[in-house]
């Protein structure tokens, strides 16, 4: 690193004493501190009214924003003109990233639940001791792994290896996995398999080089609305196909919409590979070239005739031809999906079945094509890679004697400290809860009791624990009123690291602003928790994330993942970030790319063919659709969709409705969308309380009429905790990640007698 760190003598300090000088105004954090809070290391320490950039901690887009100080304190933000993801523009959440800082439930200290069940504030001596006795007794009692972890995809990597490390190899648990299972589970695996790595293979200037583009399940307007801003500025007049049920912003905004019936993606792609092979519209150069197992493909998709398809999709026959004459006729065609695929019950087959139309059609490893998985959340790539939840840290396996023996030299642990088995899943955590496995939860950055699925058990659940830790950084979460602990942590823009976008590029977060009162960074935290715990001396040199990301850049070493010809951090903006694989090979010596700048600025995948299987080869994976579970019936008819509902809204809506601008841009009551012909034999007005009921609980909305639904079906914002209280806890079999967007409902008018 080019920035030599002081020794921090931070934990040999009492706690409370730590926590103060964590925490006291900037100036005397420099003064206490000089270059340790990261405004040392940024231009805002050399020159108090200087900007500094920083990448956006909402999307995985990973926007880069300038943010303008005065005397080292965050007063506004721009966005980056000179970036190359987002060229000067941002989104409203990105432009209110410094309003959802000052809220008045922003926690400012621990809170303890007392023998009366009252939160009690407590300092942060007492919070540790609580938080190490109550696990280790759970410990003592029911095994190591009776305590578990859910973490997220919206904390810094190092923040995340260190979560994952300490709790693994230091708390010596089994079990912890992230909300990415709600999210990105479906095409890590999906990749895996077909690839031989969890790797999304595009840059973002794949967008403006396509000349057809199509959209699956992915409403890009309003969930990655930079990128879609990308597709704007697209020169070529691309063909742009959305495939979704929803005639959603993006549908409205393409040249074709596919509106095709909820869950048949699978069937409309075998169908469209079928016809490509009977019309020879194919690269067969490529297909032997570079990939495995494409005969038993072709004859598994011959069974999906038009007249097939027509029937399971809903589409008129004739529209699938056309479907597949475009991609022929496209000569850099890109497919692109988010949560409309991954959340399904056949989301990994689906999400391959995209892969195989990309690699039979050639279309991967040029610029303008590619099978691209389009992430959530700011870091949800570095949770893939470092969370060390379902992957050991860098991409590697649990089960391989080799990787731990890899980890455990270059972390300087016992071999014998790294778990051989990978985590439980999410839902199998949570089940885990129901057959008393597990006794306590350590819940961070994630709001589980709004945003996990069928919430009237998950609440019982979470209920059964003997020791909840929420840590968040506001007090009021669904989650953390629940919890027996409530830790209060930094957010974005008051701590330091690094997010992975969903092109693979790593960028910086800054500290720009203090948390308030005694919050913590989540660093720091697991920084005091290792400490109390009594495996400090593990962590002894895991000081500060620069020193992490020393740490992450040597696990990554060798791996597809390679970041090690990451400098440091100064390197990352020197270069508007830089996407992996980044090796020393290709930064030092002889080797050093001929074009370094161009290099740095965008990189693809797969230009030379060669996939990471042993033999180099991208796999086909196939199998036959599989019967959706809730099908509506006469009871239950409509079936209901779930998704993003505005650009100004996000997830659990803890941050973005503390702006009072994102406030006005989104509806504050939760709607239903209803197709007018079903409102009217439902006798529903518009802007209407209705009832919606699921075989598991009921809600009440205000009705939006708009045939942007399709009859047959309805759809809910998740940004509403009680919309997944209709929900079904089911899951794709390989990724167990949940299928939020299908279940059965019925809908009427709300009576006065109703008490929902
Ligand atoms: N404003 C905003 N932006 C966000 C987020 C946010 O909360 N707010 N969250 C971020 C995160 S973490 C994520 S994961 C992404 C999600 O980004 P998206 O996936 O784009 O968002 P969703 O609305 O969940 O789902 C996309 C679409 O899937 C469609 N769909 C439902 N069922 C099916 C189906 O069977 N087949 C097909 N083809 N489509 C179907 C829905 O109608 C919906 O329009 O957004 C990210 N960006
Ligand atoms: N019905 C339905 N449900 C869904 C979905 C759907 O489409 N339909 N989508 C699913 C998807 S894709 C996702 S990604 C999940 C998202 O679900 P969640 O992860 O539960 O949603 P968020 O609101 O992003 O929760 C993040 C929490 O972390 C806190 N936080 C933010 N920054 C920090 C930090 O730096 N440190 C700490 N300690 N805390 C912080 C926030 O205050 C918030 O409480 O929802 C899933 N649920
Ligand atoms: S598009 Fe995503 S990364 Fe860009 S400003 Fe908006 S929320 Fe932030
Ligand atoms: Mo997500």
């Amino acid at each position: 690193m080019s920035h030599t760190q002081p020794s921090d003598n931070r934990l040999s300090q009492k706690p409370d004493t730590f926590w103060k000088a964590a925490n006291g105004p900037l100036t005397q954090q420099r003064a206490l501190h000089p270059g340790k809070f990261g405004l040392g290391r940024t231009p805002a320490a050399r020159e108090p009214d200087a900007t500094t950039k920083v990448v956006c901690g909402f999307c995985a887009t990973g926007c880069s924003l300038n943010i303008h100080l005065r005397n080292g304190e965050a007063i506004n933000l721009t966005p980056t003109v000179d970036y190359p993801v987002n060229r000067g523009a941002a989104c409203p959440k990105g432009w209110e990233s410094l309003s959802v800082l000052r809220a008045s439930d922003r926690g400012t200290t621990p809170l303890l639940r007392n023998d009366r069940g009252k939160r009690q504030s407590v300092e942060w001596p007492q919070a540790m001791r609580e938080f190490c006795d109550r696990f280790q007794q759970i410990q003592a009692r029911h095994g190591n792994d009776s305590v578990a972890f859910l973490s997220t995809g919206q904390l810094p990597s190092e923040e995340m290896a260190f979560l994952g490390a300490l709790s693994k190899f230091g708390m010596g648990l089994t079990h912890g996995d992230g909300n990415t299972r709600q999210c990105m589970a479906t095409s890590v695996v999906a990749y895996k398999q077909s690839f031989g790595f969890d790797a999304p293979p595009y840059t973002y200037q794949d967008l403006e080089d396509s000349d057809v583009i199509v959209l699956i399940g992915s409403n890009l307007c309003i969930t990655h609305p930079i990128m879609w801003q990308r597709v704007l500025k697209n020169p070529h007049q691309p063909e742009i196909l959305v495939i979704d049920p929803r005639r959603t912003e993006t549908a409205m905004a393409g040249t074709q919409h596919i509106p095709l019936r909820p869950k048949s993606d699978l069937a409309l792609l075998y169908g469209l590979a079928n016809i490509l092979i009977q019309q020879e519209w194919l690269d067969r150069d490529y297909i032997e070239a570079h990939t495995e197992g494409f005969d038993a493909f072709r004859d598994h998709v011959a069974e999906f005739t038009p007249a097939r398809v027509s029937q399971l999709t809903g589409l008129p026959a004739d529209s699938l031809g056309s479907i597949a004459r475009t991609i022929q006729a496209g000569e850099r065609v890109s497919f692109w999906w988010t949560m409309g695929v991954n959340q399904s019950y056949e989301g990994v087959r689906t999400a391959q079945a995209i892969i195989n139309l990309a690699l039979m059609t050639g279309n991967i490893g040029r610029p303008g094509t590619g099978a691209n998985s389009i992430t959530g959340q700011c870091n949800a790539m570095g949770s893939r890679l470092f969370s060390n939840t379902t992957n050991l840290l860098g991409g590697r396996d649990f089960r391989s004697s080799e990787d731990r023996q890899a980890v455990a030299d270059i972390l300087g642990f016992d071999v014998t400290r790294i778990p051989d088995q990978p985590s439980w899943s999410y839902d199998q955590i949570i089940e885990g809860i129901l057959r008393e496995k597990i006794k306590g939860l350590w819940v961070i950055c994630t709001n589980t009791a709004h945003s996990w699925i069928n919430q009237n058990t998950c609440h019982e659940i979470l209920d059964r624990l003997d020791f909840l830790v929420v840590q968040d950084m506001y007090s009021t979460t669904e989650t953390a009123q629940r919890a027996d602990l409530y830790l209060p942590a930094a957010g974005w823009g008051e701590k330091e690291g690094t997010f992975i976008n969903s092109e693979r590029r790593i960028g910086a977060i800054k500290k720009v602003t203090c948390p308030p009162g005694q919050a913590l960074s989540d660093f720091a935290i697991f920084r005091l928790i290792a400490e109390h715990w009594g495996c400090g001396t593990l962590f002894a040199d895991w000081q500060h994330p620069a020193a992490v990301f020393e740490k992450l850049k040597q696990l990554s070493r060798g791996q597809p993942c390679d970041i090690t010809g990451i400098r440091d951090y100064a390197m990352l903006e020197a270069h508007g970030g830089i996407q992996w694989p980044c090796s020393e090979h290709q930064t030092t010596g002889n080797h050093r790319h001929e074009n370094a700048q161009t290099h740095f600025t965008q990189r693809r995948l797969f230009e030379d063919g060669n996939f990471y299987h042993p033999d180099g080869r991208a796999r086909f994976h196939f199998e036959a659709p599989r019967q959706m579970p809730e099908p509506p019936t006469p009871r239950y008819p409509y079936l209901l969709l779930t998704g993003r509902g505005s650009a100004a809204q996000w997830h659990t809506q803890t941050r973005t409705s503390k702006s009072t601008v994102l406030r006005q841009l989104a509806p504050q009551r939760i709607y239903l969308e209803i197709n007018p012909l079903d409102a009217r034999r439902e006798g529903i007005r518009p802007d209407q309380d209705v009832i919606v009921e699921s075989q598991r609980g009921r809600l009440r909305a205000r009705s939006v009429l708009t045939p942007t639904v399709q009859p047959g079906q309805v759809f809910l914002p998740m940004h509403f905790s009680v919309t997944n209280k209709l929900t079904l806890a089911h899951f794709d079999p390989y990724s167990r990640q949940p299928s939020y967007k299908n279940c059965a409902v019925r809908v009427r008018k709300a009576e006065p007698a109703d008490d929902v």
